[in-house]
């Protein structure tokens, strides 16, 4: 069905005056909904929930409701502070009262409300926007730290354990489409030797996992640059985004996943690849913004982990992006051809430069 006619399906009042696609996400279809009654204006996010990447659409929401509750409550208790004002998206239930709409195709639409008065950026813009990404990321992490982590559900198995996706890898490399693919292109071939060198240490936090040093705890699972909002307002981070992937997880995925896209200063989406590096002071202002709100519930052996899941988050999402690349575009979306063998060629440029700056970056973890 088509999303305008989706749009009239969710409680919001009003006629839909328009319905616009926005183009980031490599996942969802992703549309900002205009609606307007004779006296005022309404704006709110509709999603389709790829169900190629989220298998049970329901678990995802269920998940997204009730961390958007716990989310806000907590927020409440924190809105007296006038120097930052947070924000979380809310779930906008449908004319019948649940939390999605399943169209005649089968597919699941949900509706959100909009981050009031805030920018999603693709690229970093200062230090200062650094710092309040990983100000953000920290406080969001403490915001659902105590949410008990039985009552989420898992609605990616797998999602960021480096060895599995190593493992899928393996298999998809054996395939014909995947063997072409490899002898048609030097890039790919180059890639594909860089992910056989660093096999030995996709396994870094899993193996600190089951040892005991580090412990699951509820995670975003996705705080990229663009799920960051900058409030319009007062300069400052407001919310984060994007809530697919709450879950159980290890902080540190977030932490790599945070560092890797804002401290890029060429951006995922790059072609010349003389641009992408780790920017070290980009880093220090993120940890710095970071560790003021994630010192009260880092343990020291967190700590110790905090320059290898930059390495390997960044290692992992190469690896996906070229995976996907080399099995068909099966998973991200793309815009053309080889857009994923580019997206793996960046990361991997990024995680080369991530271990030529290792020592500037265990200092600054250090100094903090
Ligand atoms: C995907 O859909 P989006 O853009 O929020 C992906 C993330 C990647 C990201 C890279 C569920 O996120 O893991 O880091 O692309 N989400 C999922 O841009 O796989
Ligand atoms: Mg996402």
């Amino acid at each position: 069905m088509l999303p305008e006619s989706i749009a009239a399906e969710f409680d919001v009042p009003g006629q839909v005056v328009t319905v616009l696609s926005i183009d980031t996400g490599n996942v969802n279809d992703t549309y900002r909904v205009i609606k307007r009654t004779t006296y005022s204006e309404v704006q709110f996010v509709l999603q389709r929930i790829s169900q190629a990447v989220f298998p049970k659409p329901e678990l995802v929401m269920a998940n997204m409701k009730a961390i958007t509750d716990y989310g806000h409550e907590r927020l409440e208790e924190q809105a007296e502070s006038p120097n930052r004002i947070w924000q979380l998206p809310k779930v906008i239930p449908t004319l019948k009262g649940e939390d999605f709409f399943v169209d005649a195709e089968g597919e699941y639409w949900r509706a959100l409300s909009m981050i009031a008065s805030a920018t999603s950026h693709e690229k970093l813009m200062n230090l200062e926007h650094a710092h309040e990404a990983g100000f953000v990321l920290g406080h969001f992490q403490s915001v659902i730290a105590d949410f008990p982590i039985d009552q989420l559900e898992d609605t990616l198995p797998g999602f960021h354990i480096t060895p599995g996706y190593l493992k899928y890898h393996d298999e998809v490399v054996k395939t014909e489409g995947a063997q072409k693919k490899l002898s048609a292109s030097s890039e790919a071939r180059r890639i594909e030797e860089f992910v056989q060198e660093r096999r030995g240490f996709a396994s870094v936090l899993e193996d600190a996992l089951q040892r005991g040093e580090l412990q699951l705890r509820p995670i975003h699972g996705d705080p990229k640059i663009t799920n960051i909002m900058m409030d319009n307002i007062t300069g400052k981070g407001t919310a984060i985004i994007d809530l697919d992937t709450v879950k159980p997880g290890l902080i540190h995925y977030d932490f790599g996943d945070c560092v890797r896209s804002v401290c890029n200063p060429a951006g995922e989406e790059a072609k010349d690849l003389s641009c992408v590096f780790v920017d070290v002071d980009s880093f220090e202002a993120l940890v710095r913004g970071y560790l003021k709100q994630a010192k009260k519930f880092l343990t020291d052996w967190d700590r110790n982990y905090l320059y290898d899941s930059v390495r390997l988050i960044t290692f992992e999402l190469g690896l996906r992006f070229f995976t996907d690349y080399l099995a068909g575009d099966v998973y991200f979306k793309t815009n053309y051809p080889a857009q994923n063998l580019n997206r793996g060629r960046v990361q991997m440029k990024l995680c080369e430069s991530i271990e030529t700056r290792e020592s500037m970056m265990r200092r600054v973890l250090k100094r903090m």
